[in-house]
């Protein structure tokens, strides 16, 4: 190697450091999580309905669009969908759920459904996969509650929950940014700058970026408060079975206590200095389960076209991770 490539590199390295030293402590960084996922026990996911701590499963293997929505209650864009030969690697399925936005026409598309009769946890995994160039969504994957419960996604953007009808938490590519967060709406969420009560954010991470051109695996889990006076609620994010750890704490998981970090306006700005968060009131009254999903696209001016892949979502009690592998070698999971 010559010396001007060394000099090249050792001031991109430079370069690198001084980009990352202005946006935060240290670099954030991906840790595995540990505890046994029950995906592991379903090799491509195959008999994963099955299992007693599974309550919702859509694979998209039914055949045709029209037998994928007949399983869901509020469908949004039917006409953009199309079942895809792109699956996840590890699938034992063969299609997935393509979403294809194009200039001037709707504003994406949706499949929404309850999860009756309601749950005070849940643990929701899916593979999804944007294209390379595609135009950035809104609005994404939730999982939420209303009381009383109902067949259609209630909306409620700009406008903060009283506690006892809705609360509703996003796992999100955050819009443009392309950077994994929540976007939570709740009793006790803070304001924007606009005095509007929009989504809060709480992991704040540019370099939490959001792959493109392949396939994710995403989990979310909601945790809610109990008993209801309380603030022991969490959520909680996965990104390919890991969780996000900066500055030595880890900020892909809220809840009592943790992590440390401050607001600025509706955004949770993560700092080990900072006092603990006081964990989430998610509602006041127990009647408030969490009870529907939301497979979400959103997006609005679109100026190309813009593909996004859906596939394996498993809805589950514990935390399901990302699918067994169907070749190779099989590290049993724990039991
Ligand atoms: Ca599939």
């Amino acid at each position: 190697m010559g010396k001007t490539v060394w000099i090249r590199m050792g001031l991109a390295c430079v370069a690198a450091m001084c980009a990352g030293g202005m946006a935060q402590a240290s670099p954030g960084r991906f840790v595995p999580e540990t505890q046994p996922g029950l995906a592991a026990n379903y090799v491509g996911d195959q008999g994963i309905a099955s299992d007693p701590d599974v309550i919702f499963t859509e694979d998209f293997e039914e055949g045709s669009v029209d037998a994928v929505v007949s399983r869901w209650e509020n469908i949004m864009g039917k006409a953009i969908m199309s079942l895809d030969a792109d699956a996840p690697a590890a699938s034992a399925g063969s299609h997935s759920l393509l979403m294809t936005e194009v200039p001037g026409g709707s504003n994406g598309a949706h499949l929404y459904r309850r999860l009756l009769p309601g749950y005070n946890q849940l643990y929701v995994r899916f593979y999804t996969k944007f294209d390379l160039d595609g135009y950035y969504n809104h609005h994404f994957v939730w999982l939420g509650g209303y009381n009383p419960s109902t067949s259609w996604p209630q909306g409620g953007a700009g406008t903060k929950p009283a506690g006892n009808e809705r609360f509703t938490v996003g796992v999100e590519p955050s819009g443009n940014r392309w950077k994994w967060d929540f976007y939570t709406y709740w009793m006790e969420m803070r304001s924007g700058a606009d005095l509007n009560y929009w989504g809060n954010d709480f992991i704040n991470d540019p370099t939490l970026a959001v792959q493109r051109g392949k396939w994710i695996c995403a989990e979310l889990m909601v945790k809610l408060n109990d008993p209801v006076t309380e603030y022991n609620g969490e959520q909680q994010i996965w990104i390919d079975g890991q969780s996000w750890e900066r500055d030595g704490q880890i900020t892909s998981h809220v809840g009592p206590g943790y992590p440390h970090g401050h607001w600025v306006w509706d955004s949770f700005q993560t700092n080990p200095a900072d006092p603990p968060f006081e964990g989430m009131r998610w509602r006041m009254d127990e009647a408030l389960k969490i009870n529907f999903l939301w497979l979400e696209n959103y997006i609005t001016d679109a100026d190309r076209e813009t593909k996004v892949w859906f596939d394996d979502v498993v809805v589950a009690k514990r935390y399901i991770g990302p699918m067994g592998q169907s070749t190779g070698v099989r590290t049993p999971s724990p039991e």
